[in-house]
């Protein structure tokens, strides 16, 4: 319909101007449509997905209001000051003073810190949940672990799956340096700090995969500390658990049971446990289902073998910093035997 009229305007200095304008309203609303666009996504706490995520999005979304009717009020009374004729009474600007520099700010404040400290024990409270999860942040992963009131104990490796619509209780802690946790489209962020543990409840309100990342500069690398979350129905979640719980599958190919071999010769199990064989370390991730991830080296690369044998030739170049020496010295078909072996680990 705009683009219609704007045709058909005449080509005077009037309807150029017009057309500009409308052009510059048009560019206006691409942006504001661009940037609403942007809220959206696997890692946006103002697309929640969970309850925690959700209160703080309303509480950013009632201090935005506040933050426009305040900007419109100081709006409005500079013009009233700027345009008005009269000169202002001797009392005027102390009662500007104490009700808009004092009172003002004093009631709203109070307001909201009473809002957002009411907020936190809902986000952070303990509940009987089941399993329970340990995440321990490590330069620049994330070691998981679950254990369920049978007496399971199942260790995994950035990534977390949780059912949806219950709450699962994370309690955090590092192993190196000061980590935070934050999933935005979930719940808000936690400190994992040294030699102390700190609580999260994670209540997702609908399935999806999200992002997760470190929030707390821990290292060179700290910019690739990420992980995948993936919220799913209860049963699939059942199914997920009991199978990461199960010891790694034998090599399925001559290839991959040759990279088995190349893996427990090279000294990876010194460093990598893969349950059900020698490989038994556990200064990197455990490796039993690698294959099954979504994402290896905390959501930096994808899990196909190609991304495998990148990690393994030069993982400083995908995370400078990083705690895993480099095997470029091995020939392409021992990189490519070992790609094959972890990525059928599923
Ligand atoms: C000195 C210890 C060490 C050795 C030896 C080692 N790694 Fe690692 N590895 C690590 C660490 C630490 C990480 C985590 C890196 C990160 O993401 O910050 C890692 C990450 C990985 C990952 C990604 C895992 C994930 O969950 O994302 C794979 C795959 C891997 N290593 C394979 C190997 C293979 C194959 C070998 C032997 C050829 C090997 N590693 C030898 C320490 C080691
Ligand atoms: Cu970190």
């Amino acid at each position: 319909m705009t683009r219609f009229a704007l045709s058909s305007s005449p080509d005077t200095a009037s309807g150029r101007r017009r057309r500009a304008t409308i052009r510059a309203t048009d560019l206006a609303l691409l942006a504001g449509v661009a940037a609403l666009v942007a809220c959206a996504g696997p890692q946006s706490a103002l697309d929640p997905a969970g309850r925690g995520a959700e209160r703080i999005a309303e509480l950013f979304w009632w201090m935005t209001a506040g933050t426009v009717v305040v900007w419109a009020a100081v709006m409005a009374l500079a013009f009233y000051v700027s345009t008005r004729r009269r000169e202002p009474g001797p009392r005027a600007p102390g009662v500007l003073i104490v009700g808009g520099g004092v009172v003002l700010p004093v009631l709203v404040l109070t307001a909201l810190l009473i809002w957002g400290l009411a907020l936190l024990p809902s986000l952070l409270a303990g509940v009987d949940a089941e399993p329970t999860l340990f995440v321990t942040g490590r330069q620049f992963w994330w070691e998981v672990v679950y254990r369920t009131s049978d007496g399971r104990v199942v260790p995994l490796a950035n990534e977390l799956r949780l059912p949806v619509g219950r709450p699962a209780v994370l309690q955090l802690d590092s192993h190196d340096v000061i980590h935070s946790l934050w999933i935005p489209a979930l719940a808000g962020k936690v400190d994992m700090i040294p030699g102390r543990v700190t609580r999260l409840t994670l209540e997702p309100s609908r399935t999806g995969v999200f992002r997760g990342l470190c929030a707390e500069y821990c290292g060179l690398s700290h910019a690739h500390m990420a992980f995948v979350v993936a919220v799913t129905e209860e049963h699939e979640f059942a199914e997920w658990l009991a199978h990461q719980a199960e010891p790694a599958s034998a090599p399925a190919s001559p290839l991959a049971a040759r990279g088995q071999e190349l893996l427990l010769a090279h000294g990876c199990g010194a460093c990598h446990t893969i349950r059900g064989t020698l490989a038994d370390g556990d200064v990197g991730p455990d490796l039993t289902h690698v294959g099954g991830r979504l994402s290896i080296a905390a959501g930096t690369l994808s899990s196909d073998p190609r991304a495998f044998q990148r990690w393994i030739e030069a993982p400083e170049q995908v995370k400078p910093g990083v705690h895993m020496p480099a095997f470029a010295m091995l020939p392409q078909a021992d990189r490519e035997a070992l790609a094959a072996y972890l990525e059928g680990l599923k």
